[in-house]
């Protein structure tokens, strides 16, 4: 009996760079291939967790300070892992999760001025030795991000605690998102977002294929158009 491995792979990267779109694309390729594929999302992904995200996007827990909001996105992370992605990993599932830990690094850590220690540590309790096998960072200019996540938005959507915050702000977490692809190169691969929806999907997909055990899927592939 072989036994089939669980993935582990992020999305990362500013608002608007196409984390959403490129999952649910990757996704769809590697259901036709035949892998077992759960797309998830942080903060939320579990029953508890969803109930933290109200909590942080509302911005309702941004007056109690950014140690506090890192401790709930942690809390959040946790049960998370503990309740859903750890699970699925072992029974072999492909997990997709839009933003993980490195978007604690960046928001609260680097724009957020919390102590690399405090970091550290919280990381290390939250994931718990979960650590993604591939991190997909999405790269584009902040003010593209933004447009395009405004394009989306309706009409009279009220901006969320963290699309609200300057320009520069968003520009100096696509720096600290650079850094990562640098730090950690085995990890983290920058994937330029400013080309078309279909060139990103592939650039992804080829990013990924070496992650992949293709004799692992209940079927050979059908298509290779992400
Ligand atoms: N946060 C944190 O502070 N700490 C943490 O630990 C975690 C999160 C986990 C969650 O926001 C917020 O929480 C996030 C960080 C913080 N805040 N911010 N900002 P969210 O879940 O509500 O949203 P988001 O993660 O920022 O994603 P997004 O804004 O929804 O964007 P996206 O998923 O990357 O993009 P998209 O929805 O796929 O695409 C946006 C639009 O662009 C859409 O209309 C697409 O059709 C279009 N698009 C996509 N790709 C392309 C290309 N290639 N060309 C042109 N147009 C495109």
């Amino acid at each position: 009996m072989t036994i089939k491995k669980g993935r582990f792979i992020t999305f990362e990267g500013g608002e608007g760079a196409g984390k959403s779109t490129q999952i649910h694309r990757l996704a769809n390729v590697l259901r036709r291939r035949g892998h077992d594929v759960l797309v998830t999302r942080e903060p939320g992904g579990s029953l508890g967790a969803e109930a933290v995200r109200h909590v942080l996007l509302s911005g309702a827990a941004e007056e109690f300070g950014v140690r506090m909001e890192a401790m709930l996105f942690a809390a959040a992370r946790s049960d998370h892992i503990e309740e859903v992605i750890r699970p699925a990993i072992a029974e072999g599932t492909i997990v997709l999760c839009d933003r993980f830990m490195d978007s604690s690094r960046v928001y609260q850590g680097m724009t957020g001025n919390l102590e690399p220690h405090f970091m550290r540590n919280l990381e290390r309790i939250a994931i718990n030795g979960m650590m993604p096998d591939l991190t997909l960072v999405l790269d584009l200019p902040a003010e593209i991000g933004m447009q395009r996540a405004r394009a989306r938005q309706q009409k009279d959507a009220v901006p969320d605690r963290f699309e609200k915050e300057e320009l520069s702000t968003h520009e100096k977490r696509r720096e600290a998102f650079l850094d990562l692809t640098r730090d950690e190169p085995d990890r983290c691969k920058r994937i330029d977002a400013t080309q078309s929806e279909d060139t990103v999907a592939l650039a992804i997909l080829v990013a990924v294929e070496p992650l992949l055990d293709d004799s692992d899927a209940a079927e050979p592939a059908q298509s290779r158009n992400p």
